[in-house]
């Protein structure tokens, strides 16, 4: 057996340069370099091997976890088949990843996190940094990191990553399994020299399969939706991973059967598909609710079924509804007692389609879809052509970078009132340009999602949509998107403090109590009853400035049009700063989202808020 002497860190990236992905064919390599921030813990192991890899290409963070959310929205752009490397030293540098690693688990894909760990050798603890535990040694930061991981390891000896790394990929690469993958390397291994077996740096191509589903449940399927009078899709995030748009536009169009559309899903079709119903559920049209109330037979498409999706589980009144569900991921295809078609959905919508010959849906159903699409373009433009004065409102701006944006663009979003109005509003034009972190729905994820994006894809816009709590909360990036020349826009929408949650919270009766930027009057924090607060003298757009972008900040409606325009000649990032209305909203279309109101309050709102809601919790149901 040939051997090549590598430290642990060199053959880490010796390998991950050698691994590729195919799907139908094509051929990729799977790692598109290291994000990284150096600290003890990795500066001389995992740093040192990407020092002497410069085709390896090494990136710059400002934040850990802004890092580990760029590589998750560069995995989402490239459909979960390239992602990045992630690596930081021991302590903070690695427990700042925690949250964007939970978001990468929950939204499904795939980053590699390689966390500096204490060292092995145990002589010289406790390092700086290092969580000390009465009960055992092999305990630190880093294991926090094992339940929000698909696969967790230690890496204890040099040669333990000759078994490890091909886990690593095979989690990775799966499209049922993939998530986060975490190896902690302890410090002083990650230095340690090994005669590597030279098989473990040949190229390895992980083929990505599309599997199909079980043909006696084909059959069921087709007979479940033959006897169907209101079916409706609802197409999720898998509908997009797998590339699987175009076969359900021809299924939609065969079948008649209408689609709605998840946070992840939407895209699947064009906005202006007279079939494509949009969102569903509680930040769903009108259009797609009124038809998941009655509908007979879901069929989910790569859909986990949230909260957000099923509306709590009052989305879905039929009570004989039932449930096709078409999921890569056996988990998901069980869910809510479904027919369970565990497969690809390229290939299972293909293979549904031919086996349902000439079935099409009743005319006066499908009739009634597409009256209900047109009801729903109309209101949509109506919410964009709201010109609000003197602040202008976010229907209206969300419209503006629809309209004016580039059609080609990406927009990307996260947290606060934005992903609820978008999910609604915004008409997409192909299925990669809705990109919401809405799994996770983490503040802070859009400006490093937006730089994971540009990365992905650089020849298309990216506009970043993004609240000022939001902003506040995790902005550094934009220096790394200047430092690497990926222009972003970003639109910054400034309403005081968090809008989303200021609502949320009268509707609770709360009178949105905390959720505004002002300075405390007595001791207390001005909640939305009170008849005049003092802002904070924050200047975001000078912020924005101070980091390097290009600012351009507006007033009014018009200003903002023409800041799109401006915006689009800007060669490196671009912040355009405007405020809006922190009370004008988009209205709910027939649904409704469980938060648990206080059972016993001394707030009168509070008792009131409590009484809708004993009724509206009566609607959840579970599908048995
Ligand atoms: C990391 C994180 N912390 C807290 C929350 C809860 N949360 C959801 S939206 C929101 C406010 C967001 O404020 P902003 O970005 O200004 O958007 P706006 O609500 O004003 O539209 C908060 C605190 C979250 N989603 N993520
Ligand atoms: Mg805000």
């Amino acid at each position: 057996m040939t051997t090549i002497r590598y430290t642990m860190a060199q053959a880490i990236i010796a390998f991950l340069k050698n691994q590729y992905v195919a799907r139908d064919g094509k051929e990729q390599p799977f790692f598109a370099g290291c994000f990284g921030i150096f600290g003890h813990g990795n500066v001389a192991g995992i740093g040192q091997a990407l020092q002497q890899n410069p085709d390896f290409r090494y990136y710059q963070t400002r934040n850990e976890q802004a890092m580990v959310h760029t590589a998750a929205a560069y995995a989402k752009m490239k459909n979960r088949l390239q992602t990045l490397v992630c690596t930081t030293s021991i302590g903070p540098g690695a427990s700042n990843m925690i949250t964007a690693a939970a978001g990468a688990t929950i939204n499904r894909l795939p980053v590699l996190l390689l966390p500096g760990d204490i060292f092995a050798r145990r002589n010289v603890a406790p390092v700086l940094q290092q969580l000390e535990s009465e009960h055992s040694q092999d305990i630190s930061v880093n294991d926090c990191f094992k339940p929000i991981s698909r696969y967790w390891d230690r890496i204890n000896r040099p040669d333990q990553i000759i078994t490890a790394l091909p886990e690593a990929m095979r989690v990775l690469t799966s499209p049922v399994d993939t998530g986060t993958v975490t190896l902690a390397l302890p410090q002083d291994v990650q230095a340690e020299a090994f005669d590597y077996p030279s098989g473990l740096f040949e190229k390895r191509v992980w083929h990505v399969a599309r599997n199909r589903p079980d043909q006696a449940s084909v059959a069921r399927a087709v007979e479940w939706i033959r006897q169907s009078k209101r079916p409706l899709i609802i197409a999720g995030g898998g509908v997009i991973y797998s590339e699987a748009t175009g076969v359900l536009r021809q299924f939609v169009e065969q079948t008649g059967i209408p689609a709605g559309e998840t946070m992840a899903g939407k895209g699947s079709l064009r906005y202006d598909h007279p079939l494509c119903m949009g969102a569903v559920g509680a930040t769903g049209t009108l259009a797609a609710n009124r038809l998941a109330k009655d509908a007979d037979v879901i069929i989910g498409v790569g859909t986990r079924y949230s909260d957000f999706t099923t509306a709590s589980k009052t989305a879905f009144q039929n009570p004989n509804v039932r449930f096709i569900n078409i999921n890569v991921a056996e988990f998901d295809a069980y869910k809510h007692n479904a027919l369970p078609l565990v497969g690809d959905a390229q290939a299972t919508l293909a293979e549904l389609l031919v086996a349902l010959g000439d079935y099409r849906v009743d005319g006066n159903y499908e009739a009634d879809a597409i009256a209900l699409h047109e009801e729903w373009e109309t209101e949509v433009q109506r919410i964009y052509d709201i010109r609000n004065q003197p602040l202008v409102s976010q229907g209206e701006l969300i419209g503006a970078v629809n309209d004016a944006g580039d059609p080609e663009a990406v927009m990307v979003c996260a947290a606060g009132s934005l992903p609820g109005d978008l999910h609604k509003l915004w008409r997409s034009r192909h299925p990669k340009q809705y990109h919401l972190e809405y799994g996770y729905s983490c503040m802070g994820y859009e400006i490093a999602g937006g730089l994971g994006i540009k990365m992905a894809d650089p020849e298309r816009e990216v506009y970043v949509l993004v609240g000022d709590g939001s902003y506040l909360m995790l902005s550094a990036d934009i220096v790394t998107s200047i430092q690497e020349g990926y222009k972003l826009t970003i639109v910054l929408m400034d309403n005081n403090g968090y809008k989303s949650i200021g609502a949320l919270s009268r509707s609770l009766g709360s009178q949105g109590f905390g959720t505004r930027y002002v300075f405390p009057e007595n001791n207390h924090l001005p909640d939305d009853t009170a008849e005049s607060v003092k802002i904070l003298p924050v200047d975001l757009a000078a912020n924005a400035r101070s980091l390097g972008a290009h600012v351009i900040s507006c007033e009014t409606y018009k200003d903002f049009l023409t800041a799109l325009e401006t915006a689009k000649g800007i060669e490196h990032t671009t912040v355009i700063y405007i405020q809006n209305d922190r009370y004008v909203g988009v209205p709910g279309y027939e649904s409704w989202w469980d938060v648990a109101i206080a059972e016993v309050s001394e707030i009168d709102s509070v008792k009131t808020a409590r009484a809708d809601y004993e009724q509206s919790v009566q609607k959840e149901r579970y599908f048995l």
